[in-house]
């Protein structure tokens, strides 16, 4: 039995600012946080590789600080002793940046399309994949494929950072564009497929292999507020047939609350900011809130919520945002 560890999209650097004249929480720590328990999990669970679909990185010029000490956490648990295998997503451009800290022997990234070989236990696994890419996807496929080794007495898994037809996110399914994969063009050869990109886990099928979505390890957005975050572990078993993944196990990891506040009846009350404060005693003390109007159509005074009036009301342990949906309300009224 060989056993993986799938994650991916950990957005590493996400509100995650150097210097800020502002003391407030960010939400930066909270994605290391998550995608050390991954690795910490890896490791205690014995692992025998940890596979990252890409969005190492939440953009693509980092800050040289962060870039280290996201480094510098994949080096600590690489030399733990199990081989991390990236494939770049679009948030990294394709590329990650480069280090002297990736120059680790347990550390793989994929440069171009390749395969990469471990011999575990005497067998052979041939992790093949290739960076994101943007553009045309569909239409590039089978000749990115094609490069790639497969043999079929080993254990082969594809790795990608692509949307792939049928893949969802809220409202909506991801269908044959130039920019997603052809489900039906995937190898049959291939045992196991493991993607990043789609922040929502979930795992397709073409009856041929089980194709894997980690989804993010946090959630980056609001559209992600209804969604669990964690990671799979997967165990493949070499049967009479071939390799076999025989357990698929999605682990859940803590994420903190994300919750709306509709201001409609709060807002163009003289006691607005006692009336918002009173509404967030109701929630978890770490919650993550949205502030939103049900009625976009309506008179009201949105300029009141200035960020200074905010920070006094919102607890140090909250985060928030101000839904589009504001603004929209402001717009109508010049
Ligand atoms: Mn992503």
């Amino acid at each position: 039995m060989i056993k993986l560890t799938f994650l991916s999209d950990t957005h590493l650097g996400f509100d995650l600012p150097l210097r800020t004249r502002v003391q407030k929480r960010r939400r930066g720590e909270d994605f290391f946080t998550n995608t050390r328990q991954v690795l910490e999990q890896a490791i205690a669970g014995k692992s025998d590789l940890i596979i990252h679909g890409g969005d190492l990185f939440f953009r693509s010029k980092i800050p040289a600080q962060i870039i280290d000490k996201v480094y510098t956490l994949l080096f600590e648990y690489a030399d733990r002793g199990i081989p991390i295998i990236i494939v770049p997503g679009n948030h990294e451009r394709s590329v990650l940046p480069q280090s002297i800290l990736l120059n680790h022997p347990n550390l793989y990234v994929f440069q171009q399309a390749e395969s990469f070989e471990f011999i575990i236990r005497g067998e052979k696994i041939i992790i093949s994949g290739f960076p994101n890419i943007r553009h045309e996807v569909r239409a590039k496929f089978v000749d990115i494929q094609a490069g790639l080794q497969i043999k079929k007495q080993n254990l082969n898994i594809l790795v990608m950072h692509q949307a792939i037809d049928g893949s969802q996110i809220v409202g909506y399914t991801f269908r044959a564009t130039p920019d997603v994969v052809n489900i039906h063009e995937i190898d049959n050869r291939y045992d196991l497929v493991l993607s990043g990109h789609i922040h929502r886990r979930q795992i397709l099928t073409n009856g041929m292999q089980p194709i894997i979505y980690s989804g993010s390890v946090e959630r980056t957005s609001f559209q992600e507020m209804s969604e669990p975050k964690g990671y799979y572990e997967i165990e493949m078993v070499k049967k009479n047939t071939g390799w076999r993944a025989d357990k698929i196990t999605f682990l859940e990891l803590n994420t903190r609350p994300m919750v709306d506040i509709y201001l409609d009846e709060i807002i163009d009350k003289i006691n607005w900011q006692m009336l918002l404060s009173d509404e967030l005693k109701k929630l978890a003390e770490d919650s993550i809130v949205r502030l939103k109007m049900q009625n976009k159509t309506g008179k009201f005074d949105c300029s009141r919520l200035t960020a200074e009036k905010l920070r006094v009301i919102f607890p140090d342990t909250m985060n928030y945002t101000l839904s589009r949906s504001l603004f929209a309300v402001k717009q109508e009224q010049e």
